[in-house]
């Protein structure tokens, strides 16, 4: 081998060796979660296809219903996380309530929520989805099942937050507070294999990402902030570029790599916005904090936010600091 090859697994290992007390538990959710999205990214890729199969299959009685894409990323998930001895409770955007770990499994310290599939109505049209994932340590008494309570610790308490994209090629994204780094999923070893060391998210950004089909339903300020990006000003580097995917994690990954905003406001039509704190705005938050931009609701940062329901909703402005600040300050009153 010529060149230094850094494998997901190395990284975490040579991550853990910051803390003598680690026990490899957590290394262990790690591969876990890799497991899980290079199973998700294979079904991803061949989804298109397997609703072919899927009819052929019928016919050849091999007794296999072709699952709806996001059901399958859930169940992978689930299935990946409840049995290694490493957690103790887990939360879906797919499931009501929590995740409890089967009995016949050992219970683990830590807390993992997820998004099995964000971005799911984009699937059809070969669009890039994601998985979102955030890990907490367990508050609640070790040897029984994690509570909801556990699940509802604010994000700074985070003990790493991560996200695989599946796009032109599949790249898991994670921190655990040492900064951001980028893995891309190399097909034919099956590993992933570190391409993106340390990033960070330029100060301003040229990107505005938002639904603009919610105009008429947002606020005054949001209306007047919209319309500033988009004025012509060359030295504010005026008008900024509409990009909109529809799918958070690959707004987010695309303006982490090159400067901007994303923003889902609160709105007439979504009061709290529409985005989920737990497993969507918090993960998010404090990959792109980490590498040196902002999240905000509007007023506060999303990791001081204490969430009181499983699957409570937030507005979210995320990205590039400068970006993040100015639509705060039209948001505060302080420009009109
Ligand atoms: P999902 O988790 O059910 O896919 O919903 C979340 C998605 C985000 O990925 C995306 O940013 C947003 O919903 C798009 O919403 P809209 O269609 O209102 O613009
Ligand atoms: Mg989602």
């Amino acid at each position: 081998m010529s060149a230094k090859i850094i494998t997901l697994t190395r990284h975490i290992i040579e991550e853990q060796r910051r803390f003598p007390e680690a026990t490899g538990k957590f290394t262990d959710l790690m591969n876990d979660i890799a497991f899980a999205a290079k199973l998700i990214s294979y079904h991803t890729n061949k989804a298109g296809l397997m609703g072919i199969l899927g009819e052929t299959e019928a016919i050849n009685v091999q007794g296999e219903i072709v699952k709806k894409l996001d059901i399958f990323a859930n169940e992978t998930m689930v299935k990946a996380l409840d049995h290694g001895g490493h957690t103790c409770v887990m939360v879906s955007e797919e499931s009501d309530g929590i995740i409890p770990i089967p009995e016949e499994y050992p219970l683990g310290k830590y807390v993992v929520l997820f998004d099995p599939l964000d971005g799911s109505s984009n699937i059809d049209a070969n669009v890039s989805v994601g998985t979102i994932f955030s890990i907490y340590n367990r508050i609640s008494p070790e040897g029984r099942p994690g509570t909801v309570e556990d699940c509802l610790q604010p994000g700074h308490k985070q003990v790493c937050a991560g996200y695989v994209i599946y796009g032109s090629s599949t790249m898991l994204v994670y921190t655990t507070g040492n900064g951001v780094h980028g893995f891309t999923l190399d097909p034919s070893y099956g590993e992933f294999i570190l391409s993106h060391p340390n990033i960070r998210i330029p100060k301003k950004g040229k990107i505005y990402s938002v639904n603009e089909s919610n105009y008429d339903y947002w606020d005054d300020s949001i209306k007047k902030y919209i319309h500033y990006v988009k004025q012509i000003d060359e030295a504010t580097d005026r008008p900024l570029n509409s990009r909109y995917i529809g799918s958070m994690v690959a707004d987010i990954h695309r303006n982490l790599l090159y400067g901007g905003i994303f923003l889902y406001p609160a709105s007439k039509k979504a009061p709290h916005g529409k985005l989920r704190l737990g497993y969507e705005a918090n993960p998010m938050a404090f990959i792109v904090e980490q590498a040196g931009g902002r999240a905000i609701d509007g007023k506060q940062r999303i990791l001081n936010i204490k969430g009181n329901k499983l699957h409570q909703r937030v507005p979210l402005f995320i990205g590039s600091e400068q970006d993040v600040r100015m639509v705060q300050e039209y948001i505060s009153g302080k420009r009109a």
